[in-house]
């Protein structure tokens, strides 16, 4: 017999254990576009804990819509062995390659998964947590003294709807700000901290396309901006006033990855 309260027990009981065991983790990572799935399923195989917020019902971010809703992105070498990593079929064309968006979005969440990523679907960060930065305690330099060690979260829904409903935290060793175009949590940690440890301290955001350009800047802008604050993808250009890529998609695969390197040397 299929009762109803049995499958609510187990839909609660199961989601609200999978919560509370991750509530401490190694790395949180800001949205599931392609740099964030990236830069968790590194992390993951590295034995991280890595748990992966995207306030969308779906993963993928602005992978899914291809260019103008044809849905194939284009690589080029570097991001095309990490697609292939995940088993995404790639097509050479010229010196670039071709993949299908759809493919590319659900396999990559498939093997994420299975490096053991943790996905909450539906959860936007709207704060971070902020600690003093034990490593930095005689640093005179005042920004240097706090240090990124959790976010606080709340459902989605909840935010679209205005409610005023209080949010939950979870703590973690680094955030990874891969919330592409918005840059959102280096937006949010300039408005707390007053600045960023960049050259301006702000988030300039993007300038308009220029695929070369873009693509070729992104590696140098993938880094930590803060202490304990990473950005990876799109958020990295944001950040530094870089230009635009569209469709092409390599630098995000390759910033994802450059981040999850650069965490794992730290922690
Ligand atoms: O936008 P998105 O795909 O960023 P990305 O991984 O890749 C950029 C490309 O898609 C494309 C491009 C290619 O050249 O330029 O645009 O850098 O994924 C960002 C994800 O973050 C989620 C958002 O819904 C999206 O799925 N996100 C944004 N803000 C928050 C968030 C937040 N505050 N909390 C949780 N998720």
């Amino acid at each position: 017999m299929i009762e109803e309260t049995k499958i609510t027990e187990l839909i609660v009981r199961n989601a609200v254990d999978d919560f509370l065991n991750n509530l401490d983790v190694d790395v949180v990572v800001a949205g599931g576009g392609p740099a964030g799935l990236t830069t968790a399923r590194y992390l993951a195989k590295a034995k991280k804990k890595v748990v992966l917020f995207e306030r969308k019902l779906s993963i993928g971010g602005g992978m899914w819509g291809g260019g103008m809703m044809f849905p194939r992105v284009v690589l080029q070498k570097g991001g095309k062995e990490i697609l292939e990593e995940c088993d995404v079929k790639c097509k050479k064309s010229g010196g670039l390659w071709v993949a299908d968006s759809i493919e590319c979005v659900t396999k990559m969440t498939a093997k994420a998964i299975d490096e053991g990523v943790k996905i909450f679907n539906l959860v936007s960060i709207e704060d971070v947590i902020i600690r003093n930065n034990e490593d930095n305690k005689n640093n005179k330099n005042r920004k240097n003294k706090t240090k990124i060690c959790g976010v606080v979260i709340n459902w989605t829904a909840v935010q679209m709807a205005n409610l005023h409903v209080d949010p939950l935290s979870v703590k973690s060793k680094f955030v990874v700000d891969a919330t592409g175009h918005e840059a959102s949590i280096s937006h949010l940690v300039v408005k707390k901290v007053g600045n960023l440890n960049t050259k301006t301290g702000d988030v300039l955001g993007e300038r308009s396309m220029w695929a070369e350009k873009g693509e070729s800047d992104i590696m140098g802008n993938t880094g930590e901006v803060y202490p304990g604050l990473f950005v990876s993808g799109m958020a990295a250009n944001a950040v530094y006033g870089s230009e635009r890529m569209g469709a092409i998609f390599g630098g995000m695969l390759m910033s994802g990855k450059k981040v999850s390197e650069l965490i794992l040397k730290k922690i």
